[in-house]
C-alpha cells in the first residue's frame, strides 16, 4: 500500500503543512495540491463540496505526492466510511466532544476486528494499491476535532481511546465556546485551552494539528510546537490575493473583508 507520508513528514521536518480546500473544483484542488503542501483536507462541513465534487477533488489531489485528506460534514459513520473508499487517507473530524463520539469516528475508520469498516474500498484501494485492505488500518490517519470546552473537559477520556492518531484543534469553534465569538487567534481562557490540548496530546505522542488564518499564524503555532498547521483555507486565500491585487491598483475593495476565517 502506497505509504502515508504525513506522518513522515513530520518526524522528518518537525511539522507539515496541511492545505484546507472549501471550493468544489478539481481544477483549484489540483493547482493547490501541486504548490508543495504535505497534506490537502477537502472539507465537506464548511466547504461547499459534496460527496461527488469530493471524489474529484480526491483523484486531482493524488496527481500530486500531498497526502489526501477528508474533514466529514460530522462524525456519521457512513460518510466518513464513503471518503475513505474514495480514496481519502484520512478523516480531520469534527466536534469530537466526548469518548463516545470517539469511538463512532475510529471504528469507522478501521477495517474488523479494530472497528466496523465495511468493506469495499473502492478508489482507495486504486489510490493505495492492492494490498490496500491488509495495511490500512495502520496508514489512514483519525484525527479527532477538539472545538468546544465540553471536548476540553473530556480530553483524557478522549485521547483514551484505541486507534486517535492526531487531535485537529478549531479555534473559531474552541473560541466560540469559550469566548461567545469566533476567533482564528483566540485570547484569554480559549488560548490556555489551545496550549493545555496540545501540551496533553502531544505527551501521548499523538499528532498536534490546529487550523490558522494564514501562513504568519501557521508559523506562530509551529513554534508553538504544533506539528500539523494549516496556513488558511482556500477561498480566505483567493479573497485575500485579490484585495492584494485590487489595493496594489489603489482601487476601493467591495466590502473591505479579508481573511475569511
Ligand atoms: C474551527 O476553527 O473551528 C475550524 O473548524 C477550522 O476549520
Ligand atoms: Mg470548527
Amino acid at each position: 500500500m502506497r505509504a502515508n507520508r504525513l506522518r513522515e513528514v513530520v518526524k522528518e521536518r518537525g511539522h507539515a503543512t496541511n492545505a484546507w480546500l472549501s471550493i468544489p473544483s478539481s481544477y483549484s484542488a489540483e493547482l493547490v495540491a501541486h504548490c508543495g503542501f504535505d497534506a490537502i483536507t477537502v472539507d465537506l462541513q464548511h466547504g461547499m463540496i459534496d460527496f461527488g465534487q469530493a471524489v474529484t477533488m480526491l483523484q486531482a489531489i493524488s496527481s500530486t505526492g500531498a497526502t489526501p485528506l477528508a474533514r466529514p460534514q460530522s462524525s456519521d459513520p457512513v460518510q466518513i466510511m464513503q471518503l475513505l473508499d474514495a480514496g481519502a487517507y484520512g478523516v480531520i473530524c469534527p466536534q469530537v466532544d466526548d469518548a463516545d463520539i470517539a469511538r463512532a469516528v475510529v471504528a469507522a475508520c478501521k477495517y474488523p476486528p479494530s472497528g466496523e469498516r465495511s468493506f469495499g474500498p473502492a478508489r482507495g484501494l486504486l489510490y493505495g494499491g492492492p494490498d490496500y485492505f491488509a495495511h490500512a488500518n495502520r496508514e489512514i490517519l483519525v484525527f479527532v476535532m477538539i472545538e468546544s470546552r465540553k471536548a476540553v473537559q473530556n480530553l483524557d477520556s478522549i485521547l483514551s481511546v484505541p486507534g486517535i492518531d492526531g487531535v485537529y484543534i478549531g479555534p473559531n469553534d474552541l473560541s466560540l465556546s469559550y469566548e461567545g465569538t469566533p476567533s482564528s487567534d483566540p485570547k484569554g481562557e480559549a488560548a490556555q485551552a489551545i496550549e493545555y490540548i496540545r501540551t496533553q496530546v502531544a505527551q501521548r505522542q499523538m499528532l498536534t494539528g490546529i487550523f490558522c488564518a494564514d501562513g504568519a499564524m501557521a508559523r506562530k503555532r509551529v513554534d508553538q510546537g504544533f506539528q500539523v498547521v494549516t496556513p488558511g483555507n482556500d477561498a480566505a486565500i483567493l479573497k485575500n490575493g485579490c484585495l492584494q491585487q485590487l489595493a496594489g491598483l489603489g482601487n476601493a475593495t467591495a466590502d473591505g473583508g479579508g481573511s475569511g476565517y
